[in-house]
Formats: structure tokens, C-alpha cells, sequence
């Protein structure tokens, strides 16, 4: 194929629409195909509670990654088009590997969230390769997987593996293969002179890259000019969600603010910032999460000055705050919620100023997220909006410069506005935050307000007190859709929600 037979490839949509027909017949078929038997994920036929026929992962079907590999093969023909370059083409994603914390111990797997999002297969150990088809127009593509082979001996440990025809059948892809026969397709493709799209300054699995890749692409130095990165094509992807991407998010952002509710009701004074981290966990799993999606931060008075404390291994008294940062994966999507409530179910005076103000900026930024403006702008106006708080609560001199409220803004909340968030809690965290937002964006909103209980410089009351309140926006075309709306945060709410009544 050469780049102006390229140029004559019909635009992406009316590809997507006849994949989409083409392939809802074609799931119909792979699925009925889909073995009788467990696999190394859940299937439609083995868990049905979980996966409607159709669907890879819970919420997503064939024709959704399908449409991925798709999209993803129609930038690189784009970006190869600038480039000038007239080859074929192949992307290699790798799986993760299994990762242990000692001899034989794994931690809990967690798939590579690129390699997911383009085939929704979860076992370690398996790689994706996404080939232009010779003589085709970009993007039609042949996409094919190489997984662990079946293995009755190791199988009567670690389960059940799908092998190559329960890949094929579950994900759709166009073929499969044992992991072993790679090492007969690279030297191959390379031979043929193909551009190799691939990840290689940070491989996600790291024994697949130095046995598999590293070498061919050593044996001969000319390979190296025909790598070109898949890193930012797949951000750029991975920021702009689907329908049914932002489906799960809901569903992530649902779970989370229940486990909130939960958790704040049953929260009584002393109480231990592990029990509540426990808590937190438990509400979540116990409403379908796989995990959370993150160390939760479950901070008792000052400590929640501390911007990244996880020890969570401290008493929170009566009359203190404590703050939670937390959010679970439900279906691969994640939420990221912080709320700050009292212990005790009220608010001192002095902690309600400081909350609400807080709240006020909160609010102002979260109807500022609308197409066109970007993470940074929200992150100027939170800034001006921390400044005025600062000014109006008497932490910063009355009469101050526009420049020292800036200051003392950066001051008392040291972090962002937000980031990105998706697959990962920062997701896409090579993508700019000037970017405009788009219709199908996520991010997190989560002003603070932190006072360290030795400075000085603040009013007495104010001192040891660290607020943050952080929400799940979608950017839509028109107002923002809050995916953690059912968290309480005003403070009537809240204290309705701390004493149950
Ligand atoms: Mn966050």
C-alpha cells in the first residue's frame, strides 16, 4: 500500500458504521461458538450474571474493540501519511506480566490498560499484534493475539487458561496463537519491511520485550529507524470516551459515592482511619468493584495535610475531620472521590467556613467544565477563586496584591485542579493539560484548602485543618454530567448522612 492509495481510504465513520454492521452479525456468531468452558476471564456462557452474549468485558462488546483497533489503525495511517512513509504496517502491544511481592506470592494481576483497551483480553503473558493487510487500504487490518497455550499441569493450579480458540471466540479478534510462536512473526515482519508500531521505552512486560523483541530489533540497527511509538496515538484515543465507556463510568462513579454514603454513616468517633479504610473497601466490593482503584488517603485531622499520607494507620478523635480520597475499578473504568466530614456529625463553625469555601470553588470550577475551555483555565479560575476565599476568611491580609492571593493560593493547595480520568486514575497523562475539552472528556475536579497545624501565619481556629472535595466530570455538549452526584457534599447532606436520619 502506498500513502496516496491511502489517501483514498473512506473517512473513519463510514468505515466505522460497516464495521458495526459487519461485525453485530459476526458477534452473534463467536459468541454461539464460544467454548463450554471455563476460560482464563469470564465469558457470556460461564458468567452470565456478568457478560451478555456479545460482550468481551462487562459493558463492552466485539464490535466496541473492534471499533478501537479500528480507529487506532486509521490514526496511524494518518500519522504515517505526514510522516511520508510507504510501508506497511504492524502494532505490538504487550500484556502484563505477573508480578510478585515474594517467592510464589503474586500480587492481585492487573492487565496493561492499552493492551485492554484494544482487546479486552485479561491474562498475563499474551501480546497483540495489529497488522495492515497487504494490498488493503488502511485501516482494514488483521488483528491476532498469542496468549499462553492450555496447560492441564499448570492449569490444576492457577485455573482455567481460554488458549488460542477461547481468545478468538471471547475477543473477537481475527486469530490466535500460542505465545511461543511470536518469536517466528517479528524477524518476519521486519524482513518485510514493515514501520513497527510499539511502545519500546517502556515495555509493560519485561521479560516478553527482551526475549521476544529487544533482540531482533538489536541484530540489525536499521530496525530502530522503523519503530515509531504508539504512545500518544493511544492517549489520544484512550481521552475521548465512548457511549459505553462512559457507561461504566457511571457505573464506577455510582458505586463509589454508595461506598461514601456507607461508609460516612457508619463512621463514629474514635475510630481507627484503618477501620474506615476497611469499610470503604468492603462497601465497594460489595456493590460489584473488582478493586479499588487506588491506595484510598484516609486522613484524621492533620494528617490530612499531608497530600499523599496512606499509612491510614491512625485514631481519628471526636471533633476532628477526616478526610477520604477513594475510588474503586468496576468493569476497568475507575472513579477518584475525596469528601471531608466531621467525625462527631457536625461541623465545627470554624471547619464549616473553611469547608464551604471550598464548596463555592468546587462548584464554580465544576460549571466552568464545558467544551472549549481546558484543565488549565479551571485551574487559573481555581486559583483566583482560592485566593478570594483566603482574603474573605482572614487567612490572607485584606488589602493584598492580585499576585500574593495567587501566591497564597498556590500556598494553601499545593496540587492541580484535576487530570484525565478513565482507565487509569491519571489517565492520559501525556496529554496536555491546554487541551480544549471535548463532548466524551473525564476529568476530576478537586479544589483544597490545606492549613498545617504549626503555621503561624493563619487564625488559630483554622489551624490543622485540611479540606479537599473532588468530583468525576464528564464534558458533555451541554451541562457537565457529575458521575459522582450521589456522594453527599453540602453540608446539610452530609450531616443528614452522619446521623442517618
Ligand atoms: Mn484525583
Amino acid at each position: 500500500m502506498t500513502g496516496r492509495q491511502a489517501l483514498n481510504a473512506p473517512p473513519t465513520l463510514a468505515c466505522a458504521s460497516c464495521l458495526m454492521q459487519r461485525f453485530s452479525t459476526g458477534t452473534q456468531r463467536l459468541s454461539l461458538n464460544l467454548p463450554k468452558r471455563y476460560l482464563g476471564q469470564p465469558s457470556p456462557f460461564t458468567h452470565s450474571h456478568l457478560l451478555k452474549q456479545g460482550e468481551v468485558t462487562p459493558g463492552l462488546t466485539q464490535t466496541e474493540y473492534a471499533l478501537r483497533r479500528h480507529k487506532l489503525m486509521f490514526k496511524i495511517q494518518k500519522e504515517s501519511e505526514d510522516l511520508g512513509l510507504e510501508t506497511d504496517h504492524a502494532a505490538i502491544f504487550l500484556s502484563n506480566a505477573t508480578l510478585y511481592m515474594s517467592n510464589d506470592i503474586p500480587f492481585p494481576f492487573h492487565q496493561n490498560n492499552d493492551f485492554l483497551y484494544l482487546c479486552g483480553f485479561l491474562e498475563p503473558d499474551s501480546i497483540l499484534l495489529i497488522q495492515s493487510k497487504p494490498g488493503h487500504s488502511m485501516p482494514s487490518h488483521i488483528a491476532t493475539l498469542f496468549v499462553p497455550r492450555r496447560d492441564p499441569g499448570r492449569e490444576l493450579w492457577d485455573g482455567p487458561r481460554s488458549g488460542p480458540d477461547g481468545a478468538v471466540a471471547l475477543t473477537g479478534v481475527d486469530q490466535a496463537y500460542p505465545i511461543e510462536e511470536f518469536k517466528h512473526i517479528l524477524p518476519r515482519l521486519l524482513d518485510d519491511k514493515v514501520t513497527l508500531w510499539y511502545d519500546s521505552t517502556r515495555p509493560s512486560h519485561h521479560s516478553l520485550h527482551s526475549n521476544f523483541i529487544q533482540p531482533v530489533l538489536e541484530s540489525n540497527s536499521k530496525f530502530k529507524n522503523r519503530i515509531k511509538s504508539t504512545r500518544l496515538l493511544m492517549q489520544q484515543l484512550r481521552l475521548i470516551k465512548s457511549q459505553d465507556e462512559i457507561e461504566l463510568m457511571k457505573k464506577a462513579g455510582r458505586i463509589s459515592s454508595h461506598a461514601f454514603i456507607e461508609t460516612m454513616h457508619w463512621c463514629k468517633p474514635p475510630v481507627d482511619e484503618a477501620l474506615i479504610y476497611a469499610k470503604f473497601d468492603f462497601e465497594c466490593r460489595a456493590r460489584g468493584a473488582e478493586i479499588l482503584a487506588y491506595p484510598p488517603v484516609v486522613a484524621g485531622g492533620n494528617r490530612a495535610n499531608t497530600l499523599h499520607y496512606v499509612k491510614n494507620n491512625q485514631i481519628v478523635k471526636p471533633g476532628e475531620m477526616v478526610l477520604l480520597d477513594g475510588g474503586c475499578e468496576a468493569s476497568c473504568y475507575v472513579s477518584d472521590i475525596t469528601r471531608t466530614w466531621p467525625v462527631n456529625g457536625k461541623f465545627t463553625a470554624a471547619q464549616q467556613e473553611l469547608y464551604e469555601a471550598v464548596l463555592e470553588v468546587q462548584k464554580s470550577c465544576i460549571s466552568l467544565c464545558i467544551p472549549g475551555t481546558s484543565l488549565e483555565n479551571l485551574y487559573s479560575h481555581m486559583l483566583s477563586e482560592l485566593g478570594n476565599k483566603l482574603r474573605d476568611l482572614g487567612i490572607v491580609q485584606k488589602r493584598c496584591s492580585d499576585t500574593l492571593l495567587y501566591r497564597a493560593a498556590r500556598r494553601y493547595c499545593p496540587h492541580h485542579v484535576g487530570h484525565y480520568l478513565g482507565m487509569d486514575v491519571h489517565d492520559t497523562p501525556d496529554m496536555s493539560r491546554s487541551l480544549p475539552l471535548q463532548p466524551g472528556m473525564v476529568i476530576t475536579i478537586e479544589p483544597g484548602i490545606y492549613i498545617p497545624e504549626n503555621d503561624t501565619e493563619v487564625p488559630e481556629k483554622y489551624r490543622g485543618l485540611g479540606i479537599r472535595i473532588e468530583d468525576d466530570i464528564v464534558i458533555t455538549e451541554e451541562t457537565p454530567l457529575i458521575l459522582s452526584a450521589d456522594c453527599p457534599k453540602e453540608v446539610y447532606e452530609i450531616q443528614v448522612c452522619l446521623r442517618g436520619h
